[in-house]
């Protein structure tokens, strides 16, 4: 079946709710949804998407499919329960997946996450990564890179983002990977080898340019998120039981500061941490590079 199939298929999530215009995050649920199809039970914590009307506020669900608002602290664990009720019930087809934002993924609801994880349960996880707590006003979050404007680092944030993907992954669950708006084809075959994954956990995490918290024209969203992959910024690869692999290889990067230019949000950076954030991003490439060669076990 090709990506074209996949993204002629019906929505499951209705027409206007209300998300930015130009927001990445609405079309990589929609598309999401798309690939894993209405035998599905979606778990959205507070952020922009459940915000957007996705969970239904007006008691005329914004989904044809049951959805259901967690905390921002308990996702993982509560699809958790979940998936044991439904296994109890007979009902292993369904898929329980996660939709939930940075900051409900790689700060508060990270205990959850990483238990869940750890458990190994049969949970889909896509962790849509906007590097900041944008719903209540841009504040900075642990997946927020260096020397990035947010509400609360108004002079750039002082610490690295947060290598999510690797931290999963060094949980040994059965997939992880990491994804994009702009490269459609990879991102659909990434949700359909999760929603074959009958092993255990997967987990995605999506790279997700915002418009208004990273500040750039609405129309430039998909080229962003493409230029975050064509600098290396953003790898795209997968961990398929321990074996790293790169989906789309960049085999001539662009320079970082030709994304880095594109964005208010690195308006004050330094030119030093502009040097350092390069300098990460080759590092980060290298031993990705590495990884490729033994894996995670090392084999
Ligand atoms: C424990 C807790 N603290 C704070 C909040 C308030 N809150 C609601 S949405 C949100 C932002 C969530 O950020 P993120 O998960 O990154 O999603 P995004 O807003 O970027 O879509 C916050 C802080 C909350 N709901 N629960």
């Amino acid at each position: 079946m090709s990506v074209l199939d996949v993204l002629d298929r019906p929505d499951v999530i209705s027409p206007g709710i209300s998300a930015c215009v130009g927001c990445s995050v609405e079309l990589t649920l929609r598309t999401v949804m798309k690939v894993l199809g209405r035998n599905s039970v979606l778990a959205i914590p507070p952020g922009c998407m459940g915000g957007v009307g996705v969970v239904g506020w007006d008691k005329k669900s914004g989904a044809e499919i049951p959805v259901f608002f967690p905390l921002l602290t308990n996702t993982a664990s509560m699809l958790s329960g979940l998936r044991l009720a439904y296994k109890r019930q007979g009902r292993d087809g369904i898929h329980v997946v996660a939709f939930a934002g940075d900051g409900a993924s790689v700060d508060a609801g990270f205990q959850a996450l990483s238990g869940a994880a750890e458990r190994n349960d049969r949970i889909i996880y896509i962790c849509y990564d906007n590097e900041g707590y944008m719903n209540t006003g841009y504040q900075r979050s642990g997946a927020t890179p260096k020397g990035a404007w947010t509400s609360t680092t108004p002079y750039g944030k002082l610490q690295i983002k947060k290598d999510m993907p690797r931290i999963m992954a060094d949980h040994r669950i059965p997939y992880v990977s990491t994804c994009s708006p702009a490269y459609m084809k990879d991102l659909v075959e990434k949700v359909e080898k999760a929603k074959r994954n009958k092993a255990g956990f997967s987990y995605l995490h999506v790279l997700n340019p915002c418009v208004g918290g990273w500040g750039f024209p609405p129309e430039e969203s998909i080229e962003i998120a493409r230029l975050s992959v064509k600098t290396r910024y953003f790898p795209l690869y997968e961990v398929v039981n321990g074996e790293y692999h790169i989906t789309v290889d960049i085999p001539n990067p662009l320079p970082v500061s030709d994304y880095v230019s594109r964005l208010k949000k690195f308006s004050r950076t330094s030119e030093v941490a502009l040097t350092e954030m390069q300098e990460l991003i080759d590092q980060q490439w290298q031993e990705l590079k590495a990884l490729e060669q033994v894996g995670v076990n090392g084999a």
